[in-house]
């Protein structure tokens, strides 16, 4: 079974490939708070342009979640804050991140850079490269990576295991966004003979206890309101010490909220030093990422979330759910 893509999305390739084809030096990014759709998008292109022979560099806001250090070259990417300020980039490819401010400090690097490619599917994207593409009909950012992939050189295993790894982080383990290629692309991942179930147990199967205990501590938060539509769930600082966890260790915690039967919106407040940072997610009835938008943050309208600066737990709680009004 073939993929293809329609005639304007396909044109959005050959303009990308084009570029990568004949330009030299690359920076790689995506957005704050990395996840596991912009990391292995990011690997699977660093592996393709390195097979045109290209020089390439991945440099991050964030260090990459340890969740995600099983993912081949993973080594490679650099956080902001061990680069030194680099300008001599021919291309930026900014991957997954619906605007510039969404890549954080990086973002200096890249104003340097003369030309730069936006590629993502998040709905709300500010069209700020040179070359735009962006399509929210995908599934994740890696599905969009596996065509400009595959235009270039044939995709090879270590990238199979890359973008496999996006396709199921973003569509939560085929649940969300599926749509009509991503299974095709998913089958094309396979046959590059990666182990799908090991990327899925390392991704979603391989808590810590530190984790889970922090999570026994957050569910003793647990609030619905509006007769039970909206589930909350918080982690004040005390928790991680409390733990001995992180920030890292909340994966996954947001989802579980909707899990619960008729809860519509599930919200998790997580305290930071300067504020609070929220992560919301939707059954769909309700969009999310407006909200998030509201206070500057950002997603899609079945996950989103934003920052809250100098706000304490209760403010952040009573100014989010003042914002949401139902859509049904
Ligand atoms: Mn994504």
């Amino acid at each position: 079974m073939e993929v293809k893509l329609s005639k304007k999305n396909e044109k959005k390739v050959e303009e990308i490939a084009k570029i990568l084809k004949n330009r030299n030096t690359f920076l790689i990014t995506s957005h704050i708070n990395i996840d596991g759709d912009a990391i292995g998008s990011e690997l699977a292109l660093y592996i393709c342009l390195k097979k045109l022979n290209k020089k390439v560099k991945i440099i991050n806001n964030d260090k990459t979640p340890s969740i995600f250090k099983f993912l081949p070259f993973s080594k490679v990417i650099k956080n902001y804050s061990m680069t030194e300020q680099e300008n001599n980039f021919d291309v930026g490819i900014i991957l997954d991140s619906g605007s510039l401010d969404r890549i954080g400090n990086v973002k200096e690097i890249i104003k340097k850079i003369p030309f730069v490619i936006n590629i993502d599917h998040h709905l709300t994207n500010y069209n700020f490269g040179d070359i735009n593409w962006i399509n929210p009909y995908f599934s994740s950012s890696g599905e969009m990576t596996y065509f400009i992939c595959e235009k270039l050189n044939k995709i090879d295993r270590n990238q199979a295991i890359c973008l496999y790894t996006s396709i199921i982080y973003d569509t939560c383990g085929f649940v969300h966004r599926v749509n009509k290629y991503t299974m095709v692309i998913a089958k094309k991942l396979i046959d590059k003979r990666i182990n799908p179930e090991k990327i899925v147990q390392k991704i979603f199967y391989e808590k810590s206890i530190k984790a889970v205990n922090l999570f026994k501590l957050a569910l003793n938060t647990l609030k619905f309101d509006r007769k039970r539509k909206i589930c909350t769930m918080k982690i004040p600082l005390e928790f991680y010490e409390k733990t001995k966890t992180n920030e890292e260790h909340t994966e996954g915690f947001v989802d579980f909220l909707i899990s619960i039967k008729g809860v519509e919106v599930g919200i998790l407040f997580k305290e930071k030093k300067n504020g609070i940072k929220v992560s919301m997610r939707s059954k769909g009835k309700v969009d999310v990422e407006r909200i998030a938008k509201k206070f500057n943050g950002g997603g899609h309208r079945e996950a989103s979330g934003c920052f809250l600066e100098n706000r304490k737990i209760e403010e952040a709680e009573l100014l989010i759910i003042n914002e949401l009004k139902w859509t049904e």
